[in-house]
Parts: structure tokens; C-alpha cells; sequence
């Protein structure tokens, strides 16, 4: 596998599939075919080690959080009190919502048992004796799926009582949400978990100290525990050998938009956008990308001036955007900036929660300024009032799905001012919704 990322590097040898190294096995979902893949040796060597040292063995591979920002999951599992006398928890945040996002999904459905390993081992480390699984609640084949991976895991024994006899307990619950794109973020998650309406709550206290039922609780995403036992079984010399070296290890992109192949791409982080494109068959023929996002509709977009960006935490944070939750959406030149920009406000305006009003107000009027503006409707004073409107929500609000709506607002309107202004000057869009398979 490559260390070191550049150009000159085989496509093979830059594909390093860990997580999705089987997916194309029949039925590679169930036990028998998760052990034929060694599956469960790494719970072993981790059952074989002191929780605090499991703990560091973690910290020391420098894996970091999946879910979007990257926090290093060692670091987090270290933050739970020991010897505190109350329940600890783990909750994995299986809430898969972000605009591109396609990747915890399609992991769950596929290697279901890579999460519940990973989850049995982060339990012994952070002692704790139950565990919970929060899905996204519309994907009911997929919480069939995990059901049914929960009860083969029981039966062998790697759930219950006296884990492969080593004394560790733990009870594992799967809890189906109800499809509000706020309850992935983590505090509105445990709030939707205890019952009540999903709404974030003030940070700190963070999880770590008063999480779930107001105990120590670790909230990790589905790819970051998926990725444990891989590290555990091989060797965190092994995992650290890819990617860079604030960015180790391999990670599932979700590619999608204009793309010839839009999936899932299991590559070591910081690879570039121009070598997945140029692996999975690049964009649709004859057609080249205009705009992308690095990390869903909630990080700044990039043009095709950014294609040799390395697609790690550092590489998308030094070219002014954030690496997130890789989702990798690629659009042509078919496609208008504004009806994009609109459509994924819309989302946010539909999706916020009302809790506090730069976020509640403001996504509203963005979206009454945007459907003028693509309607052509709009004057050139919207530009700075849409610029202004979201410099209110940014930084101001009380969750991250402000900063994620302002976004696309101020990397649209800084790359493709332009095409803002011809919608005005020119009374409407300037493109052909017929020769676009998006957005139509
Ligand atoms: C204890 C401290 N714990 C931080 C923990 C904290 C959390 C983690 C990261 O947002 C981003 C967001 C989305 N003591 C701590 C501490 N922690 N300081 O570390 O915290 P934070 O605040 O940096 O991020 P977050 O609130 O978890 C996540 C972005 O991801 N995103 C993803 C959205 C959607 C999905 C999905 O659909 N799967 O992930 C996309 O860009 O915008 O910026 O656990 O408790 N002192
Ligand atoms: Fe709710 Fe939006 Fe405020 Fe977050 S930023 S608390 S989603 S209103």
C-alpha cells in the first residue's frame, strides 16, 4: 500500500480495501463470511490487552473521527472517567444525513459485523457494558440486516455474557430513528435516545463527561469503530503506513453526481480528487467537472482548481474547506451553481430545528432570496444580502448546521459570482435543466 501519495503511484496499489474488501462475496454480511475474513481476530488481541493500554494502542494509530471532524477517537475514548461508579456508554452515530453521504450505510449493509467487533472492543476499553446503534430510521432493509447481525453476534457469544470468557458484558441496542437530519448531531442524537425531541444541547459539558442518561458516553461514527478491529488485527504500524501522518490509514469516499462510476471508494486518505476520478472511470463522457464538495453539501465547495488537493484532514483544511464526511459530489458544467446552491438550502431550511434564530430565521430567508434570485426575480443587492445573511448564521449559531447552510453561500458566491449576477442581468437561468441529470 502506499505511504506516500503522488501521481506517479499505481491505481492498485492506492486502493487499499479493508472495510470493503468483500463486499462482492455472496451474502458478505453474515458471520461465517466476516470469520472466513478473519473476522473477530482483532476482539481477541484486544481482550488480551489492559483497557487503558487498548486505549493508547488506539491513540497511538492516529485514527480519527469518520464522521466529519476528525477528532481522534483514541483521545475521546481516553476522556471517559475512570473509577467514576456510574454506567458508561458507547453510542455509534449510524445517522448517515449529510447531503453526498453514502458510506456508513452501505458499510452496515454489507459488513455489518466490522462495526459490532469494533464495537465490543471500544466497550472493554472504556468499560462500559451497553452499547447503542443509532440508525438513520428510513433505512429499514439495513436495520433488518443489523438485527440480524446482533442476534448471530449473541448466539456466538461475542455479545451477552462473559465475552470469549473474559468477563466482559455487554448488551447491545439498535434504535431506529425517525429521519430529522439534526439527530446526527451527537447531543441532539442522545436526547432523541432518551426519548425526547432531537435537539443539540450545550457543549461542554461534552458527551464525554454527561452524555447519555447524563453518563460519560463515547459518540463515535459507524467508519471510525468499523475501522478498530482492522487496527487491532494487523498492527497500528500497518494502518499508519497509508495515508499521511496527521491523516494515517484507509477511508470510505462516497463519489457521486456526474461521475461515469458514482459508489464507494475505499482509498488511504489524502489521495486527490483527479486519482479517484481517474480510478473509477472519471467523469461522464464528455463532459468536465465544474464544482465539487470535499465533505458534503456542509463543507465550501472546491472547482476543478482544487482536483490535486489531497484528500486528507490537513490537504481540504489549507485549501479553505473541510475534509468532513468525504463525500465527494462532482458536478459538470451542465450544472447551475444557483439551482444547487438553493436545492441544498432548501435542505437546511427544512432540516433545522428551530432551536435558536440565526439558523431558523435565517435559512428561511435564504431560501426566499435564492428562489428569486434563480427565478429570475432577484436584484443586485441580494448578493450581499445573501452574503450578509449567512455571515449571521455562521459562527453565530448554536449547532454545526448553521456554519454547514452559510457554506455553499460564501464558496458559491466567492467561485461563481458571475453566474449569480447573469441570473439577474439575464431574468432567469442561463442553463438547460434538459441537459442536466441533476437538478432537473
Ligand atoms: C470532550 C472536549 N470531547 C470535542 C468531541 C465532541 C465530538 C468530537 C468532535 O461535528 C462535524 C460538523 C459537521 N472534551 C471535546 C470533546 N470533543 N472537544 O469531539 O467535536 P466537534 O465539535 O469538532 O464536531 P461535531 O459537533 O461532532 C461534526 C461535519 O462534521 N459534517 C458532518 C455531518 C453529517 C454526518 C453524517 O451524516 N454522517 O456526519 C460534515 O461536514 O458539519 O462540523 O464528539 O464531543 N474538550
Ligand atoms: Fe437548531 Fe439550526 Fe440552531 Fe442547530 S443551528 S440548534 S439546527 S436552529
Amino acid at each position: 500500500l502506499a505511504a506516500e501519495i503522488d501521481h506517479e503511484t499505481s491505481p492498485e496499489k492506492l486502493l487499499a480495501p479493508v472495510l470493503s474488501a468483500f463486499w462482492d462475496e455472496e451474502k458478505p454480511w453474515t458471520l461465517e463470511t466476516y470469520r472466513r475474513h478473519d473476522g473477530y481476530e482483532g476482539l481477541r488481541k484486544a481482550l488480551a490487552m489492559a483497557p487503558d493500554d487498548l486505549i493508547a494502542y488506539v491513540k497511538d494509530s492516529g485514527l480519527r473521527g469518520r464522521g466529519g471532524a476528525g477528532f481522534p477517537t483514541g483521545m475521546k475514548w481516553q476522556f471517559i472517567p475512570q473509577g467514576d461508579g456510574k454506567p458508561h456508554y458507547l453510542v455509534v452515530n449510524a445517522d448517515e444525513s449529510e447531503p453526498g453521504t453514502c458510506k456508513d450505510i452501505p458499510l452496515l449493509f454489507a459488513n455489518p459485523h466490522s462495526l459490532i467487533e469494533g464495537i465490543v472492543i471500544a466497550c472493554y476499553a472504556i468499560r462500559s457494558s451497553h452499547a447503542f446503534i443509532y440508525l438513520r430510521g428510513e433505512v429499514v432493509p439495513v436495520l433488518r440486516r443489523l438485527h440480524e447481525a446482533v442476534r448471530e453476534a449473541y448466539a456466538a457469544g461475542y455479545l451477552g455474557k462473559d465475552i470469549l470468557g473474559s468477563g466482559l458484558d455487554l448488551e447491545l441496542t439498535v434504535h431506529a430513528g425517525a429521519g430529522a437530519y439534526i439527530c446526527g448531531e451527537e447531543t441532539a442524537l442522545l436526547d432523541s435516545l432518551e426519548g425526547r425531541r432531537g435537539q443539540p444541547r450545550l457543549r461542554p459539558p461534552f458527551p464525554a463527561v454527561a452524555g447519555l442518561y447524563a453518563c460519560p458516553t463515547v459518540v463515535n461514527n459507524v467508519e471510525s469503530i468499523a475501522s478498530v478491529p482492522a487496527i487491532l488485527h494487523r498492527g497500528k504500524d500497518w494502518f499508519k503506513s497509508m495515508g499521511s501522518e496527521k491523516s494515517p490509514g484507509f477511508t470510505l469516499y462516497s463519489l457521486s453526481g456526474h461521475v461515469t462510476n458514482p459508489g464507494q471508494y475505499e482509498a488511504p486518505l489524502g489521495i486527490t480528487l483527479r486519482q479517484l476520478l481517474d480510478m473509477s472511470g472519471g467523469m461522464r463522457a464528455g463532459h468536465r467537472l465544474k464544482f465539487w464538495t470535499p465533505g458534503g453539501s456542509s463543507t465550501p465547495m472546491f472547482t476543478d482548481e482544487h482536483l490535486d488537493v489531497p484528500l486528507d484532514y490537513e490537504g481540504v483544511g489549507a485549501a479553505g474547506s473541510m475534509l468532513g464526511t468525504k463525500a465527494l459530489q462532482c458536478f459538470d458544467e451542465t450544472t447551475c451553481v444557483v439551482r444547487a446552491v438553493t436545492r441544498w438550502t432548501e435542505f437546511y431550511a427544512h432540516e433545522s430545528c428551530g432551536k435558536c434564530t440565526p439558523c431558523r430565521e435565517g435559512t428561511y430567508w435564504l431560501v426566499q432570496l435564492l428562489r428569486d434570485i434563480e427565478a429570475g426575480k432577484g436584484v443586485m443587492a441580494d448578493l450581499d444580502k445573501l452574503n450578509d445573511i449567512a455571515d449571521n448564521i455562521n459562527g453565530k449559531s448554536f449547532c454545526a448546521l448553521g456554519d454547514g447552510a452559510a457554506s455553499p453561500i460564501f464558496s458559491s458566491l466567492k467561485y461563481f459570482r458571475e453566474e449569480y449576477e447573469q441570473h439577474i442581468t439575464g431574468g432567469g437561468c442561463p442553463f438547460d435543466p434538459a441537459k442536466s441529470t441533476l437538478w432537473a
